[in-house]
């Protein structure tokens, strides 16, 4: 799958005084020293790999020569900078000493280098190195912030004439996440208490000096995963000046017309993308909407909300005659990575849900005039949808040409509230029982079912999807939660190879939102 849409003639438009805001946000990390926890062999599993335990703890190898290995397992996930001792026995160092080095978040990338790699995206995303020591003995810094549990250390060389050591390992592993701020959790419920575990780990480690995507890949950040990061945020950790930092950084940094990109890079300075998607522009205007709603900070909203509104014009320019959002090749609007995905329903849902919550922050403003303006465009957008979109003889929404029936195109409408309340609360109940079409098959997409589901009061089922769904990733032995999870599928990548994703990946942290926003007594 082509992972770009470059819009044309790319510039970025800055805005100073909102890059300032922001850089004066910037947080402090909290930086943890963590040693590894044993010795490990990792060995096939079905179709997967796992790692089994050699042996408890760890002080100093055994002496190490060419093509020995240890692997280090940390005992958790992290995010952070790794060093260790080389000591050199035998005869004084005649050759310099070469090792490679790999890291995993799981037991299965230890099995795939660079060298091996078939997938779409960069290979260079693969945690591997091959590093020279010429003057032993060393302290030995790995180069890069890695996120990883395993660390695997080969030696490639030394000489005939000496082996090396490898003693004093450690992690100094960072985040901006303090968990002195973590409300507490009174479930009873065991299950609901290691989703919420686990998806504060991935939180914790995808809060650096912004909220990432993931912390091995993409390590950037992205729109549509600020959005859901914000809302666990709110109930969990409670960062709320990181959430504004990166509002005021996306509002900084556009593209061409005042278009809120994709996604933004932090270094070596801040800047915007090249990419554009249709859905993550407007979720500009619902991180802003939920920000305001958990903060109440109006500066932010008064300052922010002309970004806003931008995005909800620049939507609306791509209403067809039939006020639909004309549909595209290209990877124009994101909505989940599902095998032939049409956008075009996704993408209309998800302009209603946001021109309501526009309307919303100008009521909020009290420009009612403007509340008045964006109410009018969400009503004529839905009856558009109700005309050209509903097919009253299956009973559910259709997207694009083909006039394709997904999950991710019920469901956006659900949330978008289009129909009448009951009929939302049947539209989901036909989807669980009929399971048309294209499923969903990111943790970011289950995240929109189970929020369609509580929304329409349907808890019942909301539990159960979420327990089921990240449930599953827990069986597989999950420290942080996956990118992709498909059930059916443990090898599925959207990128060719499963080398490449992440295994700590913010969008799918959400089960703490729901347990604490919903389920916590
Ligand atoms: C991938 C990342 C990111 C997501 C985009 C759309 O590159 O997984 O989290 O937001 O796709």
């Amino acid at each position: 799958m082509a992972i770009t849409n470059r819009i044309e003639n790319f510039h970025m438009e800055v805005n100073q005084a909102f890059l300032d805001e922001a850089e004066a946000l910037a947080p402090a990390l909290i930086t943890t020293e963590i040693f590894p926890a044993g010795v490990v062999e990792i060995a096939p599993s079905g179709q997967d790999w796992t790692s089994r335990t050699v042996s408890q703890g760890f002080d100093r190898s055994r002496p190490l020569g060419r093509g020995d290995s240890v692997c280090l397992d940390f005992g958790d996930h992290w995010v952070g900078y790794v060093s260790f001792a080389l000591t050199p026995v035998g005869s004084p160092p005649d050759a310099p000493a070469c090792l490679r080095l790999r890291l995993g978040e799981i037991p299965y990338e230890l099995t795939v280098g660079k060298a091996d790699y078939q997938g779409e995206i960069s290979s260079s995303w693969i945690q591997e190195e091959l590093i020279h020591v010429d003057v032993l003995p060393a302290r030995v810094r790995l180069p890069r912030r890695y996120a990883f549990r395993y660390l695997e250390i080969t030696v490639v060389d030394t000489s005939p004439k000496y082996q090396v050591v490898v003693s004093d390992v450690v992690c100094a592993a960072v985040t901006s996440a303090d968990r002195g701020k973590l409300p507490p959790l009174n479930t009873g419920d065991p299950e609901l208490a290691a989703l919420d575990r686990v998806s504060l780990k991935t939180m914790e480690d995808c809060m650096q000096s912004v909220f990432e995507d993931g912390p091995k890949r993409d390590r950037r950040l992205w729109l549509g995963d600020l959005r859901l990061q914000a809302q666990t945020n709110y109930v969990t950790f409670q960062n709320n000046d990181l959430v504004k930092r990166c509002l005021y950084l996306f509002a900084a940094l556009t593209q061409n017309e005042g278009r809120v990109g994709a996604c933004l890079f932090l270094e070596p300075c801040p800047q915007v993308d090249d990419t554009a998607l249709f859905d993550y522009a407007l979720f500009f205007v619902s991180t802003l909407h939920d920000y305001y709603a958990a903060t109440g900070d109006r500066k932010t909203l008064e300052e922010l909300f002309p970004t806003a509104e931008r995005q909800l014009e620049l939507a609306l320019r791509e209403l067809d005659g039939r006020g639909i959002v004309t549909d595209k090749d290209s990877w124009w609007c994101f909505l989940d990575w599902g095998e032939g995905l049409n956008k075009q329903a996704g993408a209309q849902a998800i302009l209603i849900y946001a021109l309501k919550q526009g309307a919303v922050m100008a009521e909020w403003l009290g420009v009612s005039e403007r509340a008045a303006v964006l109410w009018d465009a969400a009503g004529r957008a839905a009856r558009a949808a109700l005309d050209c979109l509903w097919d009253e003889e299956r009973g559910f929404f259709v997207s694009g040409a083909q006039r394709q029936v997904s999950w991710a195109s019920q469901v956006w409408f659900a949330l978008a509230k289009v129909l009448a309340p009951e009929d939302n609360a049947r539209l989901l109940e036909r989807l669980l029982e009929q399971k048309p079409g294209i499923p969903l098959v990111t943790p970011y997409a289950y995240h929109h079912l189970v929020e369609a589901l509580v929304e329409n009061g349907l808890s019942e089922q909301a539990v159960s999807a979420m327990k089921g769904y990240w449930g599953g990733m827990l069986q597989e032995g999950a420290d942080t939660f996956w990118e992709l999870y498909d059930p059916n599928d443990p090898l599925a990548s959207p990128y060719g190879s499963r080398a490449v994703n992440s295994f700590c990946h913010a969008w799918s942290s959400t089960p703490a939102y729901f347990i604490r926003r919903y389920w916590n007594p």
